[in-house]
């Protein structure tokens, strides 16, 4: 035993206590003590019987991933062991209950199964997400799961990866007893119960009576994979997970286990593991901000102020309210205050018809929005957010009224995706409680929020805004102030590529194909005709000042916008769009871009899906490279988080600077420069891409080496 595990008897009942911060994770110390703890508690004659639970916030939330990150590199130490404590823990002479709270995943999960009982809090939740990771469960869960809920419910688990809240375990079967009040009193109570029975205390692995009928077992694997296929589109591992649970059906539990092992191992060394765990650690690494410490003080937010209350300010709202805050909207006129909220009880109306809320949590939630034209009850908002139209001069206005309006230590965030929060900020006087927002539409679904660092905005400031994103359930990324900042910035040359891509002999669709195969969320036309192409026609008209004189400018979509083509909401854009908001080609549009194109001298010819995918997204590596440079993101990590959030890259490549390590910055750079001798400046390769070119290093190699400057920040 060690101090990752510690042992103590009470009244013939072992509590087996892991304690291994901050998730009691399964590193080896734990699976050793854990060994160590019950060899005593099996060998000790005043115990009768065995409880297993977790120390601080969590039961155990899974094998260590800093191990399996080292095993997807190659390390062949990474992977915890545990098939011999899981054997010892399901033959152990005595009834072993495990008593879950917080989150048991992934190997938490494991662990619990091999017990013989199992008792959890009624807000435990359990799980296995391994998916998530690229992975599949690697410690018997593929095998023990379906003996226990059955191969329906289990495919369903480890192909979506969700976890199961403590009542939905118990109707599956998965748990045998919820514990109202103390957990460790409870969980011994009903292991004294156990012990006390007379019959033999059942072991997961030879239970059958959950496992399908040979003639029903096609028709569900089929449905599994077809789940597989249509909900985790791209990822190799919840198709593969599919195949461990079949052997869990028809094979013997050890063969099973061993078939198991080896889909694991395959998995653990693929590229879709390297990146994902790369796209986990990311995620956890954006809230480690320089000069942000545990000692710094965030502000209480309870009270939100949102000044606007159009898309965005109504879906900030709703995500305001469902995360238990109070909003106080408001906007120009009652007209537009009655539209704001008339949207947003729609939006919750189809949440209550897709089951995600009772109509009683949409009542709730919209209690908490109180909407009235002017600044009354401003003097009580910890934070206001305010969201109207890029509009400089109008921002700035309403920036000066509430610095008027708002109590002194409050927080004016400003929604904009482009302007300049310094400009913002001045016309206050408080420029270290000024800082942007910028949250992605639609507000209450998207996970990401830039928070926009300005010149004098204060690290209370910042800690405030990442608490607020936290609590919001969002990831929110610091990034520095200047056009775009992080994720826009890198977007318009990446949307411009695109553009002259089709204005050079590549249709819309080819285009957007080229893009959804390589992973996208979406096409870029079809991001752009959703978003509006009018939105970005604004930005292109702010964005021309700063082009470089004699720069290729895209011929097409300002066309569009003239002939009021403005995409989804106008049923036309670079599309012509059906009832069913489905993007079909445009004949006129096809002819409209080959007629400017050859008034334009340009000479067309065809692409290969190859050429368009190193046109647009080494485009955007390209910027990225830069944007990391000038310091507006803090990491390449960074980077990879935003577009991952908030710009349908897919996780599954890490983000686009982990995906230009996988190509090889070498390479990129040179693709980069041959376009530069081909297209001239905009191509011009960022110098940090040269020089990790010149060095044969990586992004991550440069974030490990910078992270020693951010020695001392933390979450
Ligand atoms: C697995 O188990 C494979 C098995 O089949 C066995 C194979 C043989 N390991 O998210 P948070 C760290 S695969 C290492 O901010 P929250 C995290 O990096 C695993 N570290 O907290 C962060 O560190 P830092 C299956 C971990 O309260 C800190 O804990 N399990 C692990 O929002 C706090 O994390 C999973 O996939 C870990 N397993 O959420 C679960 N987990 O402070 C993954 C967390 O230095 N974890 N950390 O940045 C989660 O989903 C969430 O962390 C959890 C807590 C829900 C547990």
């Amino acid at each position: 035993m060690n101090q990752a595990v510690t042992l103590s008897v009470d009244r013939g009942v072992a509590l087996i206590r892991i304690d291994n911060p901050p998730v009691n994770a399964l590193s080896p110390d734990v699976i050793e003590g854990l060994d160590a703890a019950l060899a005593r508690a099996s060998d000790d004659p005043s115990v009768r019987a065995i409880v297993v639970m977790g120390a601080g916030r969590t039961f155990i939330a899974g094998a260590d991933i800093k191990g399996l990150e080292q095993l997807a590199w190659g390390s062949q130490s990474g992977a915890p062991e545990m098939h011999e404590l899981l054997q010892k823990l399901e033959d152990a002479p005595k009834p072993v209950v495990m008593a879950m709270h917080g989150t048991a995943l992934g190997g938490g999960l494991e662990v619990a199964m091999a017990g013989h009982y199992r008792v959890a809090t009624p807000d435990a939740q359990m799980g296995q997400p391994e998916v998530n990771l690229g992975i599949i469960p690697g410690a018997e869960g593929t095998q023990r799961l379906p003996r226990l809920v059955g191969l329906e419910k289990a495919i369903e688990m480890c192909v979506s990866g969700r976890p199961l809240k403590a009542p939905d375990a118990l109707s599956a079967g998965l748990i045998d007893g919820i514990v109202e009040g103390d957990l460790a009193a409870g969980a011994a109570a009903f292991a004294v119960e156990m012990a006390s029975r007379m019959e033999p205390h059942p072991k997961t692995r030879e239970r059958q009576d959950k496992l399908p009928p040979a003639d029903a077992l096609p028709g569900m694997l089929a449905a599994g994979r077809d789940l597989a296929r249509k909900t985790r589109r791209n990822l190799e591992a919840p198709l593969a997970v599919v195949d461990a649970l079949e052997a869990a059906a028809t094979l013997p539990f050890a063969e099973g286990c061993a078939r198991e092992r080896d889909i694991f191992f395959r998995l653990a060394a693929s590229e879709q593991a390297k990146a994902l765990i790369h796209a986990f650690f990311a995620e956890r690494g954006v809230s480690k901000v320089p000069g942000i410490s545990k000692d710094t003080v965030a502000t209480p937010v309870s009270v939100v102020g949102i000044v606007g209350a159009g898309t965005m300010g109504g879906g900030i709202a709703m995500a305001c309210a469902n995360a238990g805050i109070h909003v106080r909207l408001t906007d120009a006129t009652g007209v537009a205050l009655e539209t704001g909220l008339t949207t947003i009880q729609k939006n919750y109306d189809v949440s209550v018809k897709r089951g995600r809320f009772t109509p009683a949590m949409v009542e709730e939630r919209m209690a908490r929005i109180s909407a009235e034209v002017g600044y009354e009850g401003f003097d009580r908002v910890d934070l206001v957010v305010e969201a109207v139209f890029e509009n400089l001069a109008l921002k700035k206005a309403i920036a000066a009224d509430l610095d008027k309006t708002i109590k002194p230590g409050a927080i004016i965030a400003t929604n904009t995706s482009t302007l300049d929060i310094d400009e913002i900020a001045s016309a206050t006087e408080r420029p270290s409680r000024v800082l942007g927002l910028h949250f992605f539409s639609p507000a209450n679904v998207m996970r990401l929020v830039e928070i926009v660092r300005g010149k004098s905005t204060s690290a209370e400031t910042l800690a405030t805004a990442l608490a607020v994103a936290r609590r919001l359930g969002k990831v929110g990324v610091v990034v520095g102030n200047g056009p775009g900042f992080v994720g826009n910035r890198m977007m318009f040359p990446y949307m411009y590529e695109a553009q002259f891509l089709v204005e050079d002999g590549a249709t819309p669709q080819q285009v957007d194909d080229a893009l959804t195969s390589f992973g996208m969320a979406m096409g870029i036309f079809a991001v752009d005709d959703m978003a509006g192409l009018d939105v970005a026609w604004r930005v292109r008209q702010e964005l021309n000042q700063f082009a470089e004189p004699g720069a290729r400018r895209p011929l097409v979509a300002d066309r569009l916008c003239e002939m009021g083509r403005f995409g989804q909401k106008t049923g036309k854009g670079w599309y012509v769009y059906s009832e069913d908001r489905k993007p079909n080609a445009d004949p006129e549009v096809l002819s409209l871009i080959e007629q400017l194109a050859v008034a334009g001298g340009i000479q067309r010819r065809s692409f290969t899906n190859e050429e368009i995918i190193e046109r647009t997204i080494y485009a955007l590596v390209n910027e990225g490279a830069q944007v990391l440079d000038e310091g507006l993101a803090l990491r390449a990590a960074d980077i990879d988080v935003i577009y991952t959030n908030g710009y349908g890259f897919p996780a599954w490549r890490g983000g686009p600077m982990f995906y230009a390590d996988r190509v090889g910055p070498g390479k990129i750079y040179e693709r980069v420069s041959a376009f530069h001798r081909e297209f001239g400046a905009r191509w011009a390769p960022a110098p940090l891409l040269a020089r990790l070119a010149q060095e044969g290093t990586t992004f991550k190699e440069l974030d490990r080496r910078r992270a020693g400057s951010l020695v001392g920040a933390s979450s």
